[in-house]
């Protein structure tokens, strides 16, 4: 009788779901040209949904579903886990993404991107439960950050004449720059509790504003020049806009690993208890100093 097959370790399931997600990537760029619109349903938050959103969400489903090692597969579009075969958290993963982060961009033409993180544990789940995260950034050209326990990496990704996809890593152990020069944050003045707003005050005469409503883009240009990307509480949204599972936990994961702070304004983002898989977090992530101000500000 022969051992049952090792469960895969981490690194290996990470790289292969990483795989997974830059094989779709360039199919996804191309399709987006046709499914600017609006598809006409709403997602679990309530959002309306582009046609853009639901190939993505499609087409990483089934590439990610398809890894040896993924357990389930979580989507900000969809209100429930798609089982992918394997206990997660026992041998398997879970894979939770927002396939198409920012896609009411396709509307200007402005940059979007695919927000993953590699859960160790069924969804809902705290982000100390990831072992790795990334993400796509569809901007002028497709680049790709990954973090795992061995740091986090910028990698281009190209698809060859041929049509494979190639992946070359463009930037090794990537870390935020120690002197902050971009801030961008979400909402309105109005909308913001006055704690937030005098916050905003200082940092404005500080740093330069590079806002551009996906926050792949705008973590982007923290992770790049240093900075404080925020989508805050609102006075009549106190729990923000992001979503923890798809959008903050994993943005949380590569910031921290960058050397970076994230914050919901007084817990660190990894350690927020969620109570449902599409719950909503204020996210304040960025250069330690600012974050650790932004919670002095709030307190
Ligand atoms: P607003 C995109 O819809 C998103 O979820 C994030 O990518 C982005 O940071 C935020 O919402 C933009 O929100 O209110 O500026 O359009």
């Amino acid at each position: 009788m022969t051992d049952p097959a090792p469960d895969r370790d981490a690194d290996s399931v990470v790289e292969a779901v990483f795989d997974a997600v830059a094989e779709t990537a360039p199919e996804i760029r191309a399709a987006l040209p046709g499914r600017r619109v609006e598809s006409g349903t709403e997602n679990a938050s309530g959002e309306s949904v582009m046609a853009g959103d639901l190939y993505a969400d499609e087409l990483l489903g089934d590439a990610i579903t398809a890894v040896d090692g993924v357990g389930s597969f979580v989507s900000e579009e969809r209100e429930t886990a798609v089982d992918a075969g394997g206990a997660v958290g026992e041998g398997a993963y879970a894979v939770a993404i927002d396939p198409l982060d920012g896609s009411s961009n396709l509307r200007s033409n402005n940059a979007m991107g695919t927000v993953v993180g590699v859960y160790d544990a069924p969804l809902p789940a705290t982000g100390r439960d990831l072992v790795a995260a990334g993400y796509v950034l569809y901007g002028p050209i497709t680049t790709m950050v990954v973090a795992d326990e061995g740091g986090v990496r910028e990698e281009v990704i190209e698809q060859d004449t041929d049509g494979s996809v190639s992946r070359s890593v463009v930037e090794e152990d990537l870390t935020l720059p120690d002197d902050p020069l971009v801030y961008g944050f979400g909402g309105r003045v109005p909308d913001w509790p006055d704690a937030f707003t005098a916050y905003a005050r200082e940092i404005e005469d500080e740093l330069k504003l590079r806002y551009g409503g996906a926050m792949v883009g705008d973590v982007n240009q923290v992770l790049t020049y240093g900075g404080i990307f925020a989508y805050p509480a609102l006075v009549d949204a106190p729990e923000g806009k992001l979503r923890l599972s798809f959008e903050a936990n994993p943005i949380a994961y590569i910031v921290e690993a960058a050397g970076g702070a994230a914050t919901d304004g007084e817990t660190d983002i990894l350690d927020v208890e969620p109570e449902g898989v599409h719950d909503r977090v204020p996210l304040y992530v960025g250069n330690e100093g600012l974050v650790e101000r932004l919670e002095t500000a709030l307190d």
